[in-house]
C-alpha cells in the first residue's frame, strides 16, 4: 500500500485532534453574520464552511495549503495533489511513490467506452464525462465498503482510493472523449510509464510538432485549475453530496454538472468564443478603439463579458497571470494572444465604469482558452473538460479530508420570504 495512507493516517490523527480543541476553545466564537440581502444574494461573503486544501483572499488569489500558486506554477498534478491531500509538498521519495499509486490505477474498464460510443453524436462534452463518472460509480471502493459495513473511522481510507481511482483515470477517460466526440480517430490508451501530463497529452493526439511546449503548458493548465476553496458551485456542490455519504462518484459528477454552466467553468468556452467572433469581426489583432465597441455591443445586449468578474476576486487572477506570461514567453504574437493581452488593457477600465460589478478584473478563463487553441485543441466545447481534470484535485481532496475529519451532512436552514417579511417588519 502506498505511502500517502501512512502519511494521512498520522496527521489526520493531528487534524482530529486540532479541530477538538479549536471546537472547544472557540466554538461559540461568531465567524459570520448574514444579512437579509446576503440570503437572497447566493450567501456572497458568508463564512461558514471549513476547506483546508486551499484559499482565495480577494486580494490575492488562490493559496493552496498556504502556498500561494505563484510559487507552485513549475509543479506537477502529482506534487499539487499530494499537497492538496496533506498539506505538504512531497519529497523525492514520496512523490515517486505516489505518482506510480497513480499510474498503477489508470486503466479505464472497457464499459465505460461502450456507454460513450452510444451517446448521441453532439451530446457535450462534459456530458459524456459526467455520464462516464457516474458509469463507473460501481467501482466505488467506498460504497462497496459501506456495505459491508465499513467502520466511520474508516472512511477516509474508502474515499482515498476511490480518489487515487478517478484521478488517475479521468485524463483517459477525458482524452477518449475528445477523440470519439470530434472524430479524430481510436481512442488511444494510456501509458503506466507516463505521468499524468505527459499521458494525458498523448492521449489526446495532437499534433506533435510542439508537445514539449504543449506538455508544458497542460501541466500548468492542470496546476492552475486545481481547486479554489469550497464555497464556489462545483466545490459546494461536491461538498453536500459527499456529505450525505454518497461517494465521490456521485458527488463528482455532480459537482461537475455545475462546472459546466456558463458563469461557472463553461465561462473560457463562452470567452474563446468570443474573442474568435470579435477577431471575425474586425480582423487579426483589433485595436483598443474597436476592442472597447465590441465590450459596449455585448453589455448593451445584456451579456455579461466572459472571463471577466469574480465572486470572491477583487484582483486579476493569479492563474490569468500565469498563463498570460505564458503567452508572452512562447507565442507573442499569435493574433489570438494579442487580442486577450489587449482585452486585458481594455475591459477592466470600462467594467470599472458600471457601479454593480464589484471586480473589473479578468479571472482565470479570459487565457485559458486561448492557450489550448494555440496548439491545435480547437474545439472549445472541449475545454471545461480539461478543467474538470485539473479540478478533481482538489475536489477529490476536499472529499478524502472531509471524511478522514467526519464532517457531518450539510443542512443549512432555509427561511421563506413571508418570514423575512415579518421579520423586517
Ligand atoms: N460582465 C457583465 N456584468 C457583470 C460581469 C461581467 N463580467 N461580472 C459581474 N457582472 C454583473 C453581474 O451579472 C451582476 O449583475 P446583476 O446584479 O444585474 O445580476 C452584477 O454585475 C454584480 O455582480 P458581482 O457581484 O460583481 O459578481 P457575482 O458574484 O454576482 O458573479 C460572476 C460573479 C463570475 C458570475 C460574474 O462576474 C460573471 O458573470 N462573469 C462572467 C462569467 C465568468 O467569467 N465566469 C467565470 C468565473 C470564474 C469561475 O468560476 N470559473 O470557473
Amino acid at each position: 500500500m502506498s505511502i500517502i495512507f501512512d502519511i494521512l493516517s498520522k496527521k489526520i490523527v493531528e487534524w482530529r485532534k486540532e479541530e477538538s480543541a479549536i471546537i472547544e476553545k472557540g466554538g461559540a466564537k461568531i465567524l459570520s453574520q448574514v444579512t437579509v440581502a446576503q440570503a437572497y444574494g447566493g450567501m456572497r461573503g458568508v463564512a461558514s464552511l471549513i476547506c483546508d486544501t486551499s484559499r482565495v483572499p480577494q486580494d490575492q488569489g488562490l493559496i493552496i495549503r498556504e502556498i500561494p500558486l505563484k510559487k507552485l506554477l513549475d509543479k506537477t498534478p502529482e506534487e499539487i495533489f499530494f499537497l492538496l491531500l496533506t498539506s505538504e509538498l512531497p519529497d523525492k521519495n514520496q512523490l515517486a511513490d505516489f505518482s506510480s499509486e497513480i499510474r498503477s490505477r489508470k486503466n479505464v474498464p472497457q464499459y465505460i467506452w461502450d456507454v460513450l460510443r452510444s451517446m448521441p453524436k453532439d451530446s457535450h462534452p462534459m456530458t459524456m464525462l459526467n455520464t462516464a463518472i457516474l458509469v463507473l460509480q460501481k467501482e466505488s471502493v467506498f460504497a462497496h465498503r459501506y456495505d459491508d459495513g465499513m467502520r466511520k473511522e474508516d472512511y477516509w481510507k474508502a474515499t482515498l482510493e476511490d480518489a487515487l481511482n478517478l484521478v488517475a483515470k479521468l485524463p483517459a477517460i477525458a482524452a477518449g472523449i475528445y477523440r470519439m466526440r470530434f472524430n479524430k480517430g481510436e481512442i488511444i490508451l494510456p501509458d503506466p510509464a507516463m505521468d499524468l501530463t505527459g499521458d494525458y497529452v498523448h492521449m489526446l493526439g495532437l499534433d506533435k510538432s510542439k508537445k514539449e511546449e504543449f506538455n508544458d503548458l497542460m501541466r500548468l493548465y492542470l496546476v492552475a485549475h486545481c481547486d479554489h476553496e469550497g464555497g464556489n458551485v462545483s466545490a459546494l456542490t461536491n461538498l453536500t453530496i459527499n456529505s450525505a455519504l454518497s461517494d465521490i462518484y456521485y458527488s463528482l459528477s455532480g459537482g461537475f454538472d455545475g462546472l459546466a454552466g456558463p458563469l461557472h467553468g463553461l465561462a473560457n468556452q463562452e470567452c474563446l468564443k468570443w474573442i474568435l467572433e470579435i477577431m471575425q469581426k474586425y480582423g487579426d489583432a483589433p485595436s483598443k478603439e474597436q476592442l472597447k465597441e465590441i465590450v459596449w455591443d455585448t453589455l448593451n445586449s445584456g451579456k455579461v463579458i466572459p472571463g471577466y468578474g469574480h465572486a470572491v476576486l477583487r484582483v486579476t487572477d493569479p492563474r490569468f497571470e500565469g498563463f498570460l506570461q505564458f503567452g508572452k514567453n512562447h507565442f507573442p504574437d499569435d493574433p489570438l494572444f494579442i487580442t486577450v493581452a489587449r482585452l486585458y488593457e481594455v475591459v477592466p477600465e470600462e467594467l470599472k465604469k458600471i457601479e454593480k460589478i464589484k471586480n473589473p478584473w479578468p479571472n482565470v478563463d479570459a487565457a485559458s482558452g486561448s492557450m489550448l487553441y494555440h496548439y491545435g485543441l480547437k474545439e472549445f466545447s472541449y475545454y471545461t473538460v480539461v478543467f474538470a481534470v485539473s479540478r478533481s484535485l482538489g475536489l477529490t481532496a476536499q472529499a478524502v479530508i472531509n471524511r478522514a475529519m467526519n464532517a457531518p451532512i450539510i443542512r443549512p436552514k432555509s427561511v421563506t420570504t413571508y418570514f423575512v417579511k415579518e421579520f423586517i417588519s
